[in-house]
């Protein structure tokens, strides 16, 4: 294909698919209702991009997935782990149908689900693979078989789309029963043979490709050294072009989206697929000289450069990414084409979403007003607008003429308008010494904040910041945006919320209490709304896991903060009790990683903005009497660069950052963060060099595994000991265990117990039981340390 794309959102502009697999959860729908809106679902999106211009035969990728797609390979293998086997019978090679599929994803009564974490560096989780020895790994069917054959009832010649086989391998985790040493990638050869059945099934489906996803040829973090990498790349690819193209296989295209590809093109090029896809937005063009001194013979491939941001929304700049493209065929000896850079499926569905003349398409008066600016609105392209991009390029200058022409005016009025360079945040900025980002020596804060907070007992409690978010809550939040409740009402209803929250805290005697964020939709998007610079969607949803979505913020010009955000909540709690309350805030790294950040400015500079505004908002809290002020930096892991040799770089800007926004506090005020996800190894420098008085991280899961690790950490730490992320109840021996083995590596002067993270997604019953045990396991450990 000579113009295409690498994916499509899945969700639905309606967010159709959420709708549809939460009602069939929730046992209100059939799985034949769900495969009905499913197949409807596929059919709008292939007519959809046929119509949008992907008219070429195997242009429109067909990526759909109910859940998940890392989850679609692992039951295309049967790789079910052990603890699931009774769902599944062994001597049957049928393919697995959604029982076991939501099984592996969401957990059953008896067993825990799949582990879920980020897909790259983005905001999308996939499941991870359980691989030991003896999971199974044979070819039971994909569903992508079905799809081609839908699509082909629709007169469209699709190309299906799959995570690569070494890309699923790399992801996948030894499954907890593997010996010391094993690692999946040992079983490659398995899975290709898998694949290239998969493959023969598509070929005889109609598929004349097949993508096959391959974004671990970017990265270079994995266990697995690199050469057994490049070896493991070849030996599958050239495995999977053995099969003559046609009757046993379709034409492979590999794609490598989020970032430079580099000489991982090697083995690709000599195991002679078809065509390769470049992210030309994050990486560069393949050099004429490979490592060993010869030439690149790239003639024998196609190559699509992928010019489209696929992880962003603004528009591409259309002479830049043709000039890219120009380039591209010059290093090139064979055939070159045009895509995006990643999925789509980062990006929202349409910008015509956000408008308020959504030119008449049904059902769009149900999306409120707009609150995009119309001019914001004018420099983005979302999915669709991204597809029309494409078409451009490919077409060039001349034939796509008014589409350029449209593309220099939005760019041109996007760089000239006002807000995007705001001189006073500019001039503040210019003047950061090394002081702004210094609290100075911990010893004396730490002595400062033993007498601010003397009624303070060893082994303090405290939660992550938010309580359950009611059904309650949700609904005033939608009549407030509907117009139905008034902003005074809004606020006393929430306010009576916080009322309640902090009434609780102080039955179950908590130690530090949080107000308990109902007034909070998203812990980012509160945020965005109530700073200069950023913009919010009414429509642009992008799925972060399963049926569950946010709608990223969008910022567009630089930040300040025209009043204080946080402060009377905090204050109107604090009000209320006479123990200490702690202030919540959201710090600059996760707020730029759960946005869609500008491209036309240093994300370290960003991110500095974003701090000067925290700051402020800590200082006023000081200000107020707030004692105790938590950043969370959840997603600190997440924007580590995919390439180490980019982490002294990333780490400088984010870790300065946050220091930024709290350094600005008296020695004797406490600053805490919180962290998310495990897998702290590769940052806890970083977590170190935060200077954070309090570190709050989830330990639950892996049973305080990387405690030990934190040996030599002097400042407090408060290891997660419920696991939020399910509803069971912890008992107060198992809490008393956990803060034990806690103590055999931090200090009981440093040991802070609180839950793994906020309570946002939980439910009040277990809510309060699991508070309560926790509270009396501290008091137990603490009467035993004394
Ligand atoms: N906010 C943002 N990004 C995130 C999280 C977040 N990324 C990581 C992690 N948390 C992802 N987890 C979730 C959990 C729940 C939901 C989304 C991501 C969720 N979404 C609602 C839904 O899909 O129904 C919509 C919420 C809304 O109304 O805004 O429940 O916390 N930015
Ligand atoms: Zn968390």
């Amino acid at each position: 294909p000579r113009a295409t794309v690498l994916g499509y959102p899945r969700i639905g502009r309606d967010r159709e698919l959420k709708r549809a697999l939460e009602s069939h959860w929730a046992g209100r729908t059939s799985a034949a209702d769900l495969a009905e809106a499913a197949t409807a679902l596929r059919a709008a999106t292939v007519t959809r991009l046929r119509d949008l211009g992907l008219t070429e035969p195997s242009s429109v990728p067909l990526d759909f997935a109910h859940y998940d797609q890392v989850l679609d390979v692992t039951l295309a293998l049967g790789a079910v782990p052990e603890r699931f086997a009774g769902l599944v019978d062994p001597a049957a090679s049928t393919p697995l149908g959604t029982d076991v599929e939501f099984a592996l994803a969401r957990g059953t009564a008896e067993q825990p689900p799949l582990e879920m974490t980020k897909w790259f560096d983005s905001n999308y989780h996939y499941l991870v693979p359980e691989i030991g020895p003896l999971t199974p790994l044979a070819y039971r069917g994909s569903s992508r078989v079905a799809h081609v054959r839908e699509a082909a009832g629709l007169g469209v010649v699709g190309r299906p789309v799959l995570v690569g086989p070494v890309t699923y391998l790399l992801l996948a985790k030894a499954s907890a029963d593997a010996p010391a040493g094993f690692r999946p990638l040992d079983r490659l050869d398995e899975v290709v043979a898998a694949y290239a059945l998969l493959l023969a099934d598509l070929a005889a489906a109609g598929a004349a490709w097949v993508q096959l996803d391959e974004p671990a040829l970017v990265s270079d973090l994995w266990e697995v050294p690199r050469e057994e990498v490049t070896a493991a790349t070849e030996r599958a690819y050239a495995a999977l072009t053995s099969a003559a193209v046609g009757e046993a296989r379709p034409r492979i295209l590999v794609a490598a989206p989020y970032g430079r590809l580099g000489c991982a093109i090697d083995p690709l090029l000599a195991a002679g697929v078809e065509a390769i896809a470049l992210d030309l937005v994050r990486g560069e063009l393949p050099a004429p000289t490979a490592p060993d001194g010869t030439t690149r013979d790239l003639s024998g491939v196609t190559l699509l450069a992928g010019v489209v941001d696929g992880h962003n929304v603004w528009r591409t700049d259309l002479d830049a990414a043709a000039a890219t493209v120009a380039a591209l065929a010059g290093v090139a000896g064979g055939p070159v084409g045009v895509t995006t850079s990643t999925s789509l499926l980062h990006v929202p569905h349409t910008v015509a979403d956000e408008l308020d003349d959504a030119s008449g398409d049904a059902g769009r008066s149900d999306l409120g007003p707009a609150t995009l600016p119309a001019r914001v609105a004018g420099w983005l392209a979302f999915a669709d607008e991204k597809i029309g991009e494409v078409l451009a390029v490919a077409a060039g200058p001349e034939a796509a003429a008014a589409a350029f022409e449209t593309n220099r005016a939005a760019l041109a009025d996007r760089a000239t308008a006002p807000g995007v360079v705001d001189p006073a945040v500019r001039a503040r900025a210019a003047e950061l010494s090394a002081d702004s980002f210094s609290r100075g020596p911990y010893a004396q804060r730490r002595a400062a904040q033993e007498a601010a907070l003397a009624g303070l007992p060893t082994l303090p409690t405290t939660t992550i910041g938010s309580f359950p978010q009611t059904p309650e809550l949700r609904l005033a939040r939608a009549a407030l945006r509907r117009g139905e409740l008034d902003a005074a009402a809004y606020a006393d209803a929430m306010r009576a919320e916080v009322g309640r929250v902090i009434a609780l805290q102080e039955e179950l005697g908590l130690d530090v209490l949080v107000h308990g964020e109902p007034e909070r939709n998203d812990m980012v998007q509160y945020f965005a709304e109530l700073l200069d610079g950023f913009a919010v969607t009414r429509n642009g949803w992008v799925q972060s896991y399963g049926s569950r979505c946010t709608r990223p913020s969008i910022l567009w010009g630089d930040v300040s903060r025209p009043e204080p955000m946080t402060l009377a909540w905090a204050t109107y709690a604090a009000s209320l009790t006479d123990k200490p309350v702690k202030g919540m805030l959201t710090g600059p790294v996760t707020i730029l990683a759960w946005s869609f950040v500008r491209d036309d400015l240093p994300l370290g500079e960003t991110a500095n903005q974003v701090a000067l505004a925290l700051r402020d908002e800590v200082a006023d809290l000081e200000a107020a009497g707030i004692g105790v002020v938590q950043v969370d930096e959840p997603a600190l892991r997440e924007l580590l660069p995919l390439r180490s040799a980019d982490h002294e770089a990333y780490l400088d800007w984010s870790v300065g950052s946050f220091r930024l926004a709290t350094s600005g506090v008296r020695p004797e005020t406490q600053i805490h963060t919180h962290l998310c996800y495990s897998e702290f190894e590769l940052i806890l420098p970083a977590i170190d060099a935060l200077d954070a008085d309090v570190t709050s991280i989830e330990a639950a899961r892996s049973r305080m595994e990387l405690l030990p690790a934190a040996a030599g950490f002097e400042r407090g730490i408060g290891p997660g000991v419920w696991d939020i992320h399910s509803p069971r109840v912890p008992s107060v021996e198992e809490l008393v265990e956990l803060l034990g083995l806690a103590l055999d590596s931090v200090g009981e002067r440093q040991l802070w117990v609180n839950p793994d993270c906020g309570l946002k997604t939980r439910g009040y019953a277990e809510t309060r039981a699991s508070l309560e045990n926790l509270v009396e396991a501290a008091r137990t450990v603490r009467s035993r340390v004394g």
